[in-house]
């Protein structure tokens, strides 16, 4: 996690100060973190992940949820500021999981995730291995812009790999969720295929501190950073679409104490 932590503190020292869509950031372009599963879980340890949290938006993005309630109900209220903000009832529209798991064709969807992982078991080593959130065309049914808008899995040596890039990058709130999310769906779709988790790689795009988090930003860094947790899935779950909440737990994680901050919306 060193590298998330001299992110930071790159971006506040040498980032550039905007006024953006909705807030003042300070922000760097062109980013890259290596997470080596083999090292440990990145859950951030110099401030308490709401792991809980990272789950249950994952396997909802995994079931193609689109609306608050179905979130709410798995454990999460990351999404309501936004669905608010959009103002449809707690409908979130087309995001992430619907890309995934339902991209609409004129004669019906296509499940990528669900391709891609076929073609990990029957074509490892080829190099199309990609599922995009980022639909043109129906940017503007969602409550936001896709922030993770793609990725890509590698297989050698009986390792999975898997890089995302991230367009849009809340160092404080986002960044440790994406960097979390991001290493479990490596692990499950790892355990899913019969493959050893390698490395998660986060290519990050604009990677900006917002100004109301400057402060806590300034604690963080403060803080030393614990040894890496662990990730432990159930081993019988052999579906991506068989996970459950319960099936996923994070081991001997010691972090620092919770950093309130607000979300700006
Ligand atoms: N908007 C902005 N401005 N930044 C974001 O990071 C962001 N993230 C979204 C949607 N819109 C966004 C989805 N992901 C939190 C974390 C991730 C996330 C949204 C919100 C968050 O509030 N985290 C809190 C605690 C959450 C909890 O306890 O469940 C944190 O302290 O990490
Ligand atoms: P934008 O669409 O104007 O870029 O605003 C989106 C904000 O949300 C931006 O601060 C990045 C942040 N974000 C993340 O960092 N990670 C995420 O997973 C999501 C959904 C949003």
């Amino acid at each position: 996690m060193e590298q998330y932590i001299e992110g930071l503190r790159q971006i506040l020292d040498t980032g550039v100060d905007r006024e953006g869509r909705n807030a003042v950031t300070r922000a760097l372009f062109g980013m890259q973190m290596r997470f080596n599963m083999e090292d440990g879980f990145p859950a951030v340890t110099t401030k308490k992940l709401a792991f809980r949290s990272v789950k249950a938006e994952l396997l909802g993005f995994l079931r193609g949820y689109d609306h608050i309630d179905q979130f709410q109900k798995l454990g999460t209220q990351i999404w309501n500021a936004n669905a608010e903000a959009w103002g449809r009832d707690g409908y979130l529209g087309r995001i992430y999981g619907v890309q995934w798991r339902r991209w609409k064709t004129e004669n019906g969807t296509i499940d990528q995730l669900g391709d891609v992982i076929k073609q990990i078991q029957t074509n490892p080593y080829s190099r199309r291995h990609v599922v995009s959130a980022w639909n043109a065309g129906e940017l503007d049914e969602m409550a936001l812009e896709p922030c993770h808008v793609l990725y890509q899995f590698f297989v050698a040596d009986g390792k999975l790999s898997m890089q995302t890039y991230l367009r849009s990058c809340d160092m404080f709130l986002g960044v440790p969720f994406n960097i979390a999310s991001y290493s479990l769906l490596l692990h499950m779709v790892a355990q899913v295929t019969g493959l050893t988790p390698s490395e998660f790689v986060l290519t990050l795009g604009d990677a900006h501190i917002y100004r109301e988090h400057f402060e806590a930003v300034q604690t963080q860094l403060k803080r030393i950073p614990y040894p890496l947790s662990r990730l432990e899935l159930n081993p019988q779950i052999k579906s991506i679409d068989a996970f459950k909440m319960q099936h996923i737990q994070l081991v001997d994680y010691q972090h620092h104490g919770t950093i309130h901050a607000p979300m700006i919306v």
